[in-house]
């Protein structure tokens, strides 16, 4: 009994080592398990004739075979180990370490291998010894049967820990498959070379200042999506339907045939708190959605597209912004590069002058031209407006940190009103009166632009504010508004100690 015992519970040490190491794997993004890494070992140092002679006989089973034959191999040095592991501690610690010894030294041997796979092969061995450890202690023969049921119960956790753990892997493992096929259909698309610098004069190129031009890396990101659809851009397609006179579906090639142009325009979230960085700017390239929506055609009384994502994520827009002549895009680059897959690749909506969450659907796949009467998008059901038309903003960038010396100090920012464009800004100090500050150059409307005030910084402490006004001239408002339901308002405010 106590060797049957044994044998099973080192059979099970090995299989959770294995389920474990495969999930650790998956989560720390390792391009090869030790399981993978000890099976090519394995094919590498099976002599040639031999290896011929397996896969004449298995033919295009010869990888699951390699693979199967370690686990297979790690379950059974497992029996031995838990065999051992009473009667003779010091030979089974050893076997432990030698296994573990031989995979790292298989996993170092991948040109994938590393300190995270060593840590994994690590990590498997102390599995092993866990589970043996709880598995088996010294049997007191007065309470046999209470040992019994305990390592029963024992057993029976540690059991579904190991399938539960070994699905996970399996799970992540393939999603990271997945995305690495994704990643490399983004990176094999050859699309017409596009603009990707900053037009001459937009950015002043002020020390802590956020640049005019917002890196795919540094743009910032907001979604439901707990991990990004993950789309191959062979296989997306939009289907548009509801009012219109004809119906009609596009692929990427259809998109990409159209021909891209390409369209500054700054995105924010109706989340930004005033002075907040959900705002970003870049160039996108895409197929005008007022064309599209031109070519099947609106019927009378349609007043929204309700557009859905890959993942579900619904979102309603004005057809009159699609429709007015703006920039509003579906698009399949930013910055001159392929959408990142967080920022909805393959194919994107971005529509100057609305929050995002009203216009800037990521991972698109389905059109709906409908009425707002007729349905509420993802944020509508949860309290935010129907409509999110973007409020007149400004943001103060400089000086950061509170503080200045005294003399005179940059003052700087960026100011927005996208679809209308901004006329000017001003800045005040200690509520004194309003000066104009100098503004930079911008390509269009749709941009935020950057904006720069000479102050004469005098010792002690001080409140700076902007406000901008746009090209409508109508001054952004003083009031505070939260973010809830539509938009923050309110003058960006800094407070600086000088001295
Ligand atoms: N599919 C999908 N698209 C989405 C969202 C989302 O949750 N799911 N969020 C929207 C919101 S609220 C904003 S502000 C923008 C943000 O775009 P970004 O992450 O590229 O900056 O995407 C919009 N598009
Ligand atoms: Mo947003």
């Amino acid at each position: 009994m106590t060797s049957r015992r044994n044998i099973a519970s080192g059979v099970l040490a090995a299989a959770a080592a294995i389920a474990a190491s495969e999930a650790l794997a998956a989560l720390l993004s390792l391009r090869e398990s030790p399981v993978l890494a000890v099976g090519q070992s394995v094919i590498r140092l099976t002599p040639g004739p031999l290896a011929e002679a397996i896969i004449g006989v298995v033919g295009q089973a010869d990888k699951p075979l390699a693979i199967g034959s370690v686990v297979l191999a790690i379950i059974a040095l497992g029996a031995v180990v838990g065999g051992w592991w009473l009667t003779h501690r010091v030979w089974a610690f050893g076997l432990v370490t030698l296994l573990v010894g031989l995979t790292s030294a298989a996993v170092l041997s991948r040109p994938y291998g590393g300190a995270a796979g060593v840590f994994t092969s690590l990590a498997a061995g102390v599995v092993v010894l866990g589970v043996l450890e709880l598995l088996l202690q010294e049997r007191d023969h007065q309470q046999a049967d209470l040992a019994r049921r305990s390592f029963l119960r024992t057993f029976a956790i540690i059991t579904v820990a190991t399938v539960f753990i070994g699905a996970a892997g399996q799970v992540l493992a393939s999603r990271h498959r997945r995305r690495e096929a994704v990643e490399r259909a983004r990176a094999s698309l050859k699309l017409p070379s596009r603009t990707s610098a900053s037009p001459v004069g937009t950015d002043f190129e002020i020390p802590d200042q956020d640049p005019w031009l917002t890196t795919n890396r540094d743009f910032y990101r907001i979604d439901t999506a707990l991990s990004p659809p993950l789309i191959d851009p062979a296989e997306w397609s939009l289907r548009i339907h509801g009012l219109v006179d004809k119906e009609l579906t596009l692929t990427y090639q259809d998109l990409l045939d159209r021909g891209l142009e390409d369209a500054w325009i700054t995105i924010c979230c109706v989340s930004n708190p005033v002075g907040g960085d959900l705002i970003g700017n870049t160039v996108w390239g895409g197929v005008s959605i007022k064309a599209i929506l031109d070519e099947v055609g609106i019927q009378s009384g349609a007043d929204a597209l309700l557009s859905t994502s890959d993942d579900g994520w619904t979102c309603g827009t004005p057809l009159e912004a699609l429709t007015d002549g703006r920039n509003a895009l579906l698009a399949l680059t930013m910055n001159g590069e392929p959408l990142p897959i967080p920022h909805g690749f393959p194919v994107r909506q971005v529509v100057p002058g609305l929050y995002g969450y009203v216009s800037a659907t990521k991972w698109v796949v389905d059109w709906e031209v409908t009425r707002f009467a007729d349905f509420e998008a993802y944020w509508t059901q949860r309290g935010w407006g129907e409509r999110g038309p973007v409020k007149t903003e400004s943001r103060i960038d400089v000086p950061r940190g509170g503080i200045a010396d005294v003399g005179t100090t940059t003052v700087a920012g960026v100011a927005w009103a996208q679809g209308v464009g901004i006329s000017g800004v001003e800045v005040r100090v200690d509520e004194g009166p309003w000066q104009k500050a100098k503004l930079a150059e911008v390509p269009n409307v749709d941009t935020w632009v950057q904006w720069t005030y000479d102050w004469d910084a005098t010792a002690g402490d001080h409140t700076i504010e902007a406000r901008a006004t746009n090209a409508d001239g109508e001054p952004q408002t003083s009031a505070r508004a939260d973010v809830l339901p539509d938009g923050a308002t309110g003058y960006p405010g800094v407070s600086v100690t000088v001295g």
